[in-house]
Parts: C-alpha cells; sequence; structure tokens
C-alpha cells in the first residue's frame, strides 16, 4: 500500500482561539503551528491565514509572509494554500494565493450551506475559472468536496478540460451542509471516484479520527487540524495541530502503513517539483 500523506488544515478561518487557544492567528503562531504537525508527521500544511486579531484575509502578501516563515523553519514541507479563503470573499480575492505559484491549492468544486444564512458560493463557472488558473500555473488542485455531487461536477470539468488527471480529491465529511461522516457516506465517496485519482479524507468535529482509521485501512490519506476538529479526544482539547497528527500517526502504526515525507507525498501526488 502507497505511504499516508497526512495534511495539516493549521488554521482554518472560521476556528478561533475561544473554541481552542492553541489557533494561531499570527505568523509565528502559524509558523509555530505548522512546525509541530510537520515534527509529528504532516507532509503538507492546508493553509489559511489570518491577520493578528483573528480575521481571516487571503491577501497575497499576508500568504507571502507566513509561506516565507514555514519555509524558513521546515523548507521541505508542500504548502498547500486554500482558494476558498471565507465565506463572502469574492473569485478574485480568493485566487491571491495561487499568484505565488503554490505547488498545490484548494478547489473547492461546488456551493453549500455553511450554517445558519452562511453560504459557501462555488458556481459552475467559479469553479472552472479557479481550475484554468491552476492549470495555468502548474498548481496542483485539491479538489476539496463536500457531497457526492460535487464529485460529479469535478469528474465534468474534467472531461472539459478545466480539470487535469491524476485528480486528487478531499472528502470534506461532517460539514453542517455538507455528506454527513458515517461509514456508508465515507463508502459512497471513495466508491465514486475514478479508480486512479488518489483521496484524502478531512472529517469534521468527532469523525476526524474514524475517518482517518477508514482512510488508513483502506489506502487513502488522511487531513487532520484545527481547521476541521479542535480536540484530541472527546471533552479534551488539543494543545497543538501536532498533537493531533501524532493520534493519526499512532493509528497508521497499528494499521502496518508507514508515513510519507514530503519528497515521497510529491512522487505520490505527482506535484510539479517531480514532474520536471
Ligand atoms: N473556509 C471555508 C469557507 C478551502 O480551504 O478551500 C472554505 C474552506 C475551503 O476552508
Ligand atoms: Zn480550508
Amino acid at each position: 500500500m502507497e505511504k499516508l500523506i497526512i495534511t495539516a488544515a493549521i488554521c482554518g478561518a472560521e476556528v478561533l482561539k475561544e473554541h481552542n487557544p492553541a489557533v494561531p492567528y499570527t505568523v509565528s503562531e502559524i509558523v509555530r503551528e505548522a512546525k509541530s504537525a510537520y515534527d509529528a508527521g504532516a507532509s503538507i500544511i492546508h493553509l489559511h491565514v489570518r491577520y493578528d486579531d483573528g480575521t481571516p484575509t487571503q491577501d497575497k502578501a499576508r500568504f507571502k509572509e507566513c509561506i516565507d516563515a514555514i519555509k524558513a523553519v521546515i523548507p521541505d514541507v508542500i504548502i498547500q494554500p486554500s482558494t476558498g479563503g471565507a465565506v463572502g470573499m469574492t473569485n478574485d480575492e480568493r485566487l491571491q494565493p495561487t499568484e505565488l505559484n503554490p505547488e498545490m491549492a484548494t478547489l473547492d468544486c461546488g456551493t453549500l450551506n455553511f450554517g445558519g444564512d452562511e453560504v459557501f458560493e462555488n458556481t459552475e463557472n467559479t469553479i472552472k475559472y479557479f481550475g484554468k488558473r491552476m492549470i495555468e500555473r502548474g498548481i496542483k488542485p485539491e479538489l476539496e468536496v463536500f457531497d457526492k455531487s460535487m464529485i460529479d461536477m469535478a469528474l465534468r470539468l474534467r472531461k472539459k478540460g478545466f480539470i487535469n488527471d491524476p485528480m486528487h480529491f478531499d472528502f470534506v465529511m461532517g460539514v453542517n451542509g455538507g455528506i454527513d461522516g458515517t461509514l456508508r457516506d465515507f463508502v459512497f465517496m471513495r466508491g465514486s471516484i475514478p479508480p486512479e485519482a488518489t483521496y484524502t479524507v478531512a472529517g469534521v468535529g468527532r469523525y476526524e479520527f474514524p475517518l482517518a482509521a477508514l482512510a488508513i485501512i483502506d489506502g487513502g490519506h488522511v487531513r487532520v487540524g484545527f481547521e476541521d476538529n479542535v480536540y484530541l479526544s472527546k471533552g479534551v482539547l488539543a494543545k497543538s495541530n501536532g498533537e493531533l497528527v501524532e493520534k493519526v500517526v499512532r493509528l497508521a502504526k497499528e494499521f502496518g502503513r508507514e508515513i510519507a515525507t514530503p519528497a515521497e507525498a510529491r512522487q505520490i501526488l505527482g506535484l510539479r517539483a517531480v514532474l520536471k
């Protein structure tokens, strides 16, 4: 079985220090959390950035500052900026980090309710626009799918040339407004992608570790981190993103799955660095 790629979604756009005091806002806090995840075994950092007061931003300069600071400490880690940003941002605002030519970035494949009156909007034209940008810049999209219909949208847009093979999906499961995080849902999502595609699973809240275990057994990959869940176990806050990654590494060991280094993750995902 392929080695396990662990992605750490260290920050997100919505989770706050009120939820867990270790949620990073400042550049140095973001570096601290990225390093804790990397040291524990993460090869990819899924990155949102904030201003010092915690406000989410897609500002290119802030992304550059954070990426440079992370790379200064852990140069080989794969940085995967978010192009989802936060609910309500415009397309061009969200796309700013792609101007820095990262190896990967997220590509959200549909619109969904995001709690209360919030709608995370990704029309077909938005997905096409983002997909085209990523092809032009050689950025590997992580296809974020919050429901089965979003897999179908990604497959249609692949046929139309807006997404290239090999596809890499991120099943984000358990969001209020998206697909639930049950075993049945996981099997449905997993069975709906092409056989040659790779996937990672990001279980939200209490689904984080059960879904991680399923992906480990199945040969998929795993995302954990404060963006998705702030608890190490029921009622116990994680002290760092690294603690969440350590738990995945322990599970992987129990099931005999080795952990991929960033170089191995680049190979598995066919990132730009290995295609040259
Ligand atoms: N913050 C959410 C609205 C992504 O990173 O691409 C969107 C999100 C997805 O987190
Ligand atoms: Zn995100």
